[in-house]
């Protein structure tokens, strides 16, 4: 594999030439400038191009191009959204970067309620709360039927929650779910955004009347319009598995398991039409097996994400350790996918350690960690390819 690194841009804290001492080949990033629907435009991918190849690296993966939501709930300008993505993706096809990374989740990108969770190390970790998750639900979102979602045991301690919980602990929970982890992976709500739960309650209704099988026929129709383009232009798209991998706030997630992962390969059944293997999220789904599923869908992954979580009995689940940790079983992983040299390969969530403790990273991509995270996962590698 590949050993690739997110890198968020010009204005990223970390540089280029920092990735280069660190033993990064290729860096994975977007025109994060470029609000989401728009068309990016061929100067603006060879300018980033440049300046990453300039550095003595190389642009080996777009991480994300984002699917607008209205071509997920299909919305009345889903095919004029659909017709700029087609050009996004031919115009970083003609300037050579052939891996693109996308996920197809409704409304809502990964979820974690705690983004700074003391471990007994010192080190900091991310972590979903299933009841405080359960809280925002129902005590903040105010969804309606909310309740039906959760076990009478979840619904008693969120219950519990509502006695005790500060203005300040609910403002966080709001901050943590749906603006901080969504703002700069080009989500729906940024950081600034006046009022975000009456802006994520707006979105959450355009999906009313779209369940699973609606959400499947929306990927579907969209996958039958991009990857004919992404053939042409020779690149190869990955959606991104569903973090956590199950449904959340009402809404369906169709890419959590083996059968969701066969269904999509299927219903555009191209080799173009790939998978982003995001071991971290699939192992926070106990119905997945996440070495069994790397050894079914290898030929069809063009990116790996290496990390793993550890899920709780309780429903809550944690960022495990890559080396040697939780049920992503990166070692496996590795062993599998040893076979595909070219593949980009990057770490992520990280615990959040030493010097960096203070500095503004985005959550789950501060520094020190996501090196050391590196470090161990770079050992494995040459360890295996010494077998
Ligand atoms: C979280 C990331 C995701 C991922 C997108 C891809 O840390 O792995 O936000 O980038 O889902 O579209």
């Amino acid at each position: 594999m590949e050993k690739t690194w997110r890198w968020f841009g010009k204005n990223d804290i970390i540089s280029l030439s920092d990735l280069r001492q660190i033993g990064v080949e290729g860096i994975v990033t977007a025109l994060h400038q470029i609000p989401n629907g728009e068309i990016w435009p061929l100067e603006e991918i060879n300018d980033l191009k440049h300046y990453i190849e300039d550095a003595g690296l190389r642009w080996s993966v777009v991480e994300s191009l984002p699917v607008s939501e209205s071509i997920k709930y299909a919305g009345p300008d889903r095919d004029r959204l659909i017709e700029n993505y087609k050009v996004s993706l031919a115009n970083l096809g003609k300037a050579g970067v052939k891996t693109v990374c996308y996920n197809f989740m409704p409304v809502i990108d990964w979820i974690r309620t705690d983004l700074q969770r003391k471990q007994d190390d010192g080190t900091y970790t991310l972590y979903f709360d299933k009841v405080r998750f359960a809280y925002f639900d129902i005590y903040i979102l105010k969804r309606k039927g909310a309740e039906k979602d959760y076990p009478q045991e979840v619904l008693e301690k969120a219950q519990a929650l509502d006695k005790t919980i500060t203005e300040k602990e609910k403002e966080e929970l709001i901050e943590n779910i749906i603006v901080k982890t969504q703002g700069f992976v080009n989500g729906n709500i940024k950081e600034g955004d006046q009022n975000p739960v009456a802006i994520f309650n707006r979105l959450l209704a355009d999906y009313k009347d779209v369940d699973k099988d609606q959400l499947r026929a929306n990927f579907k129709y969209f996958l039958e319009q991009v990857i004919p383009v992404a053939e042409e232009y020779g690149v190869n798209m990955c959606v991104h598995p569903d973090d956590p991998p199950f449904p959340v706030l009402g809404l369906p997630r169709i890419v959590t398991n083996e059968e969701d992962i066969d269904w999509f390969l299927k219903a555009v059944d191209n080799p173009h039409n790939g998978l982003t293997f995001c071991a971290g999220s699939l192992s926070a789904g106990i119905h997945n097996d996440v070495p069994a599923l790397a050894k079914k869908f290898a030929d069809r992954t063009h990116f790996v994400h290496l990390r793993s979580t550890n899920p709780l009995p309780n429903g809550d689940f944690i960022e495990a350790p890559h080396l040697g940790g939780g049920r992503g079983h990166l070692l496996e992983l590795i062993k599998i996918f040893k076979d595909y040299p070219h593949l980009p390969m990057r770490v992520d969530h990280a615990p959040l350690m030493l010097t960096d403790v203070d500095k503004k990273y985005n959550p789950g991509y501060s520094f020190l960690g996501r090196m050391k995270a590196l470090g161990e996962v770079s050992g494995m590698m040459a360890a295996v390819a010494a077998e």
